[in-house]
């Protein structure tokens, strides 16, 4: 017989468990990780067509550069990859055609840096929300992952 006690620790894990993995689930396709898919939540009494920012972190264990050529999600009508031109304090965002992951290196979709722009939206986006984003990848090929709509998850988990 297993004693009661052992069935409470359980629980008690679980939801000590729960916020850990939440903060920090992650893919793995190939030689590619995905790290923590998340997206800023729309500002209140926006509109459902406005856009929405997307982040994630890819590794790449390979010996091979990979590139992410584009990404989709249901609840917006078209998403672009986006990256930083130039210098500067504020440097102009542009599309871009594709996003490179070095050869046994990362880049991190992240608040300043490159970044998934979700073209008019079909739903705010609420912290606590998750939806499915599928990715492409020129090498690594097809996956398709949840997205958390976080505050900023910057500061937790990278
Ligand atoms: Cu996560």
């Amino acid at each position: 017989m297993i004693p009661r006690r052992f069935f409470s620790l359980l629980a008690t894990l679980a939801l000590i468990g729960l916020p850990l993995l939440a903060s920090g689930h992650g893919y793995r396709l190939g030689d590619i990780r995905i790290v923590h898919p998340w997206a800023m939540p729309t500002a209140r009494g926006v509109a459902g067509d406005a856009s929405g920012v997307g982040y994630l972190i890819l590794k790449n264990n390979g010996r091979k550069s990979d590139r992410l050529l584009s990404a989709s999600t249901e609840i917006a009508e078209k998403v672009e990859l986006r990256a930083h031109s130039g210098t500067g304090d504020t440097p102009p965002t542009r599309p871009v055609e594709s996003i490179e992951i070095p050869a046994g290196g990362e880049v991190r979709l992240e608040p300043g840096g490159p970044y998934l722009l979700l073209l008019n939206l079909k739903q705010p986006l609420e912290e606590g929300q998750h939806f499915a984003v599928a990715l492409r990848l020129e090498r690594a090929g097809k996956i398709t992952v949840d997205m958390w709509v976080q505050k900023n998850a910057k500061n937790s988990i990278y």
